[in-house]
């Protein structure tokens, strides 16, 4: 992925400078104010580019429905993109929004790595970037101007020190399968991370299966299928997602087990699909990841857009429930 990515890249970058002495060239014959500069808007409102990761699943939905409300409100002129998972896309549509010289790129980076020549590029076109939901590994930090987002180890821990806890008497080895989100995700690299730093305080508890489900329901039921073929004794379920959980669940009850009672199930999201699960004793545990990062997303739009300095790092507060928790929750749950 990452080598085509760059050799698109520098094919791309050519055509971009091209399109962009073109684009600089016309606004100088015309009138700015006039609008016909491609990306702006010719009412004056900001016009934010934001290329979302997808659509696998209920915190996706919730997260897309959050950024457009929250830009409808701001006044914003919001450019909205679904890659479908793909990082080619994602990188196809922020080249798009350079093109048309919007004034904010936000994005939800699909995979962790592979970003720089695409950001370079933003940052030479003098567009500031922010990223949301998900980070970069990339070791210039000047390439965008913020992170917002959960703190994806620590929901991880959460999870794996619930089950320390749950499990602080057993005798013999515990079992886990582990259902990986979308590989080279930072959700899934920091919360198989962080599971794995708790449980490792108790040699009993042994991940005996670890496979990517891909943050979908499909792919969850999918592959909990051949993690029970595979394995005679699972004890526990670590989903990185509600969706995932929710597809296990009838895997697990097709192979005649009950699930949240034969095998523990712990998930991240929280969802109301999740909390129902979780009410209803189906799923034991889940650990929240906050997909409500609409409105202060906007606001660090309107910050970067006007030059103001932002800080590199906002953190989404988050935390966890129990069954009961879920029950008590669930009537004012939003997403
Ligand atoms: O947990 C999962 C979604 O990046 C935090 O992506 C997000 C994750 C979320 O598909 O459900």
């Amino acid at each position: 992925m990452l080598n085509t990515g760059s050799s698109i890249s520098r094919r791309g970058f050519g055509s971009i400078l091209a399109a962009g002495l073109l684009a600089t060239g016309l606004a100088a014959c015309s009138n700015s104010d006039t609008g016909g500069d491609g990306g702006k808007s010719g009412d004056g409102k900001i016009v934010l580019g934001f290329s979302q990761v997808g659509a696998e699943s209920g915190w996706r939905t919730a997260n897309t429905t959050s950024i457009k409300e929250s830009a409808a409100e701001a006044g914003f002129e919001l450019k909205f993109d679904d890659a479908q998972q793909k990082q080619e896309n994602q990188i196809k549509a922020i080249r798009n929004y350079i093109q048309q010289k919007v004034d904010v790129i936000a994005f939800s980076p699909v995979v962790e790595s592979g970003w720089d020549t695409v950001l370079k590029e933003a940052k030479d076109a003098g567009i500031p970037v922010i990223l949301t939901d998900r980070s970069v590994d990339s070791a210039d930090k000047s390439l965008y101007k913020t992170f917002i987002g959960s703190d994806f180890v620590k929901e991880g821990r959460l999870a794996g020190e619930w089950l320390v806890e749950q499990k602080k008497s057993a005798t013999g080895p515990v079992n886990i399968v582990e259902l990986q989100g979308t590989t080279g995700s930072a959700p899934a690299n920091d919360r198989k991370k962080g599971f794995a730093e708790a449980i490792g305080t108790n040699p009993n508890l042994k991940i005996i299966a670890s496979q990517s489900g891909d943050f979908t329901r499909a792919g969850g039921k999918q592959v909990m299928e051949q993690f029970l073929k595979a394995n005679p004794k699972i004890d526990v379920l670590f989903a990185h997602n509600d969706d995932m959980g929710l597809g296990a669940l009838e895997a697990i009850t097709a192979a005649g087990k009950v699930p949240g009672k034969d095998i523990t199930i712990i998930t991240v999201d929280a969802v109301k699909d999740g909390m129902q699960a979780l009410a209803d004793g189906k799923f034991n545990f889940i650990a929240e990841c906050s997909p409500l990062l609409g409105p202060q997303l906007m606001d660090l739009v309107k910050k970067v857009h006007a030059g103001e300095e932002v800080a590199p790092r906002i953190e989404t507060e988050e935390t966890t429930f129990t069954q009961e928790q879920a029950k008590e929750a669930l009537p004012n749950r939003k997403y």
